[in-house]
């Protein structure tokens, strides 16, 4: 067996300026970042053909790509990062889990599943990752920052209470709701854009009505990973009409189809809904050129849902980092929401933007399905029906390719990528 060398913290080292840390005396305004360099530790020890996608270069690259964008200047600080506690882990995982990764960092390597590595430094980053999450999202509800962005690794929204999967350690963003919870929020909402859907999160808080969960995701009918979050999944007892699940049947899916899915479900509910706190679990992994995702989201498409979602918290708004595997795509993505928690607005969404029959068809699922629970616009649902309808007929007659957009004959002119 190979010999495993120590990191040193100079090997480490950014060699980025970073901006202020918080203090009592930073304004309210802020945008606070959270970030800590021995998140970088976490890494594969197995050396394969491919380096694994979850790797600590995706934190370098949106560091970089933040700070190149001059966006560490002006109304941003850093928030002290810190482990949470075996305590505060245990509000939404089981003992056996948080020991089980505890003991991960005796071990120069271990595994939960083929794909979910863990090495020394592991558990470390891991209770980092969730403690700033945890702090961020306390500063916020207090009212001691405006909204915050968790720069965190490994990501979290498919660890269950019991298990960890998909990469995923600890669940960051669930995490987060319990302690906006703790902080006096009565309701917490918790918006997945990651393209996987979020079980580890979903599952948590599936019978919790005080926690509102919804996700966007590529669900292929189950069979894209982790192959849960069908629009009938809607929560469970007191839950039931608290998990929002809009699962795309195939992969291609962009922006128009993600706007269009904010602007007929998601931001209707989220208004009668009325959270007190907003978590975004922000995978970049439905970005265009992403290698596991094959979706096409780019980053004017995350500005705008992050636009959605600010106008309308008014702050009170915490960004988590989840997936994402293209560094280019990531740290475009991540400047461009970052940009958006500053007060830079994107501008208006553009009326030409039309839904694709796939999108449609995902939308308007999840909007039969929430109608039950939610007001959801007759019109709009009428609306839906008949472009629906219209658009199957164009479905079968065309190449029945699910990615077409639905309206105007213009859009048989347009050239197909
Ligand atoms: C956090 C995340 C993806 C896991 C894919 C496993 N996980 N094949 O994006
Ligand atoms: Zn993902």
């Amino acid at each position: 067996m190979e010999q495993r060398k120590d990191m040193s913290d100079s090997e480490i080292k950014l060699h980025l300026t970073f901006p202020p840390l918080w203090t009592p005396q930073t304004d309210a305004a802020s945008t606070a970042i959270g970030f800590d360099e021995r998140m970088l530790l976490h890494s594969e020890v197995q050396t394969k053909s491919h380096p694994h996608p979850e790797r600590p270069d995706r934190l370098r690259a949106i560091m970089g790509g933040l700070s190149a964008a001059g966006l560490f200047s002006g109304l941003c600080c850093m928030i002290p990062s810190r482990e949470a506690t075996l305590a505060e882990l245990e509000w939404v995982h089981s003992h056996s889990h948080v020991e089980a990764v505890e003991a991960t960092s005796l071990h120069e390597a271990s595994y939960f599943g083929r794909d979910t590595y863990a090495n020394n430094y592991s558990a470390l980053a891991a209770r980092l990752a969730a403690g700033t999450c945890i702090d961020l999202m306390t500063a916020i509800v207090k009212g001691q920052i405006l909204n915050g962005f968790a720069l965190v690794r490994p990501p979290g929204h498919h660890a269950l209470s019991a298990t960890a999967m998909g990469f995923c350690l600890h669940n960051n963003a669930a995490l987060a709701a319990k302690a906006a919870l703790s902080a006096g929020a009565k309701k917490v909402m918790i918006i997945d854009w990651d393209v996987h859907h979020g079980n580890g999160t979903q599952e948590i808080f599936d019978s919790d009505s005080s926690v509102l969960y919804v996700s966007l995701h590529r669900h292929q009918a189950g069979f894209f990973y982790p192959g849960t979050g069908a629009a009938s999944e809607v929560g469970i007892k007191d839950g039931e009409g608290f998990s929002v699940n809009i699962p795309w049947p195939c992969g291609g899916i962009g922006d128009e189809d993600y706007l269009f899915a904010f602007q007929n479900v998601i931001m209707p509910i989220v208004e009668q809904f009325a959270p007190d706190a907003t978590i975004i679990s922000a995978g970049f992994d439905a970005a265009k050129g992403d290698p596991l995702g094959g979706c096409q989201v780019t980053p004017s498409g995350y500005a705008h849902m992050t636009q959605l979602l600010y106008s309308l918290m008014k702050g009170k708004l915490l960004v988590v980092l989840e997936g994402g595997y293209n560094l280019r795509s990531i740290s475009a993505s991540a400047a461009a929401v970052l940009k958006v928690l500053l007060g830079v607005s994107p501008g208006e969404i553009p009326p030409s933007w039309q839904p694709t029959f796939a999108g449609l068809l995902a939308v308007s699922e999840a909007c039969v399905i929430q109608s039950r629970y939610w007001k959801i616009d007759r019109m709009s649902l009428l609306n839906m029906q008949m472009l629906l309808s219209a658009a199957e007929t164009k479905f079968k007659e065309n190449k029945n390719d699910p990615r077409q957009p639905v309206s105007g004959p213009q859009a048989e002119d347009q050239p197909q990528g």
